[in-house]
């Protein structure tokens, strides 16, 4: 079927790093009233395919560079229509980061992004971001929920040391924040370890517990 077919064409063009190829796909299932969360969610799968051909030793750290711009570019075309799609009533501030030692932003930007579309205030840190920074402006922003990125192993011990900083500013303040953890690599065993309250290895996820915590 048509949708099939399409899915079957965009992870496999992305994954070969197709960057014209891709792009003319996306706008064309656009233009046919595709999906852009669907859009988002191949995408995805053909990073994760990079991720592999990289981690095999078949492409190299050109290879991640270039599935990344090619991502950025896709989620340039898919934002307009994800905004005027989703515009939500959600209210609430989301205070969002990549933590220290980690310059992936992307899997962070798209969950700003989806936050912002659903109503959410989200003031984003950037990337390697130190846990002092992290906690004071939690402190300063009193958010409703804070999330940390992260995406290679290197991450744990930097969200671990942010969780740790975060609670005891927040404890000397007398105030609490709920920390979700974001990265395809997050699970229960990673939130364990790093002492957050919540994960999520997707960024729809991410909207959903945002707005339940909220609504909380
Ligand atoms: C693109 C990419 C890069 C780009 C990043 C560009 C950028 N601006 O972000 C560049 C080239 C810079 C890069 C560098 C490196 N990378 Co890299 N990279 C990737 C790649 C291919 C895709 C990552 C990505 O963007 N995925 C797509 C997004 C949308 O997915 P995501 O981040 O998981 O986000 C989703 C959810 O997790 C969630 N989410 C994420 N964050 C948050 C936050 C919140 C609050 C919420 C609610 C949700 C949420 O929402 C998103 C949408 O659903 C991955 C492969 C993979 N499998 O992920 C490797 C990968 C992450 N990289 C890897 C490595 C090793 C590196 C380098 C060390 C390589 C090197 N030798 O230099 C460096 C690290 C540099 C550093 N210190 O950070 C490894 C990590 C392995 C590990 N176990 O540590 C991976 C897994 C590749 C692999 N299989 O080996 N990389």
């Amino acid at each position: 079927m048509k949708t099939t077919k399409s899915r079957d064409q965009l992870i496999p063009l992305l994954a070969d790093l197709e960057e014209e190829a891709v792009l003319l796909l996306v706008r064309e299932r656009l233009a046919a009233g595709g999906d852009p969360l669907q859009i988002i969610e191949e995408c995805n799968e053909g990073l994760r395919q990079v991720g592999q051909r990289y981690e095999q030793g078949e492409f190299f750290v050109s290879g991640l560079i270039m599935s990344g711009e090619i991502f950025r570019e896709v989620v340039e075309l898919v934002q307009p229509l994800l905004a005027q799609q989703t515009r939500g009533q959600s209210s609430g501030t989301v205070l969002v980061g990549t933590v220290s030692g980690d310059i992936h932003d992307i899997g962070k930007n798209i969950a700003g992004m989806l936050l912002a579309c659903h109503g959410f205030t989200v003031v984003d840190l950037g990337v390697d971001v130190p846990p002092a920074v992290f906690a004071s402006k939690a402190i300063e922003l009193q958010p409703d929920v804070v999330g940390l990125s992260g995406l290679i192993t290197a991450s744990f011990d930097a969200m671990k040391t942010t969780v740790l900083t975060l609670r005891s500013e927040a404890h000397a303040q007398r105030c609490s924040f709920p920390v979700v953890i974001g990265g395809g690599m997050m699970d229960e065993q990673v939130c364990r370890y790093v002492g957050a309250d919540y994960w999520v290895a997707n960024a729809m996820d991410g909207v959903r517990l945002c707005q339940r915590l909220v609504a909380a």
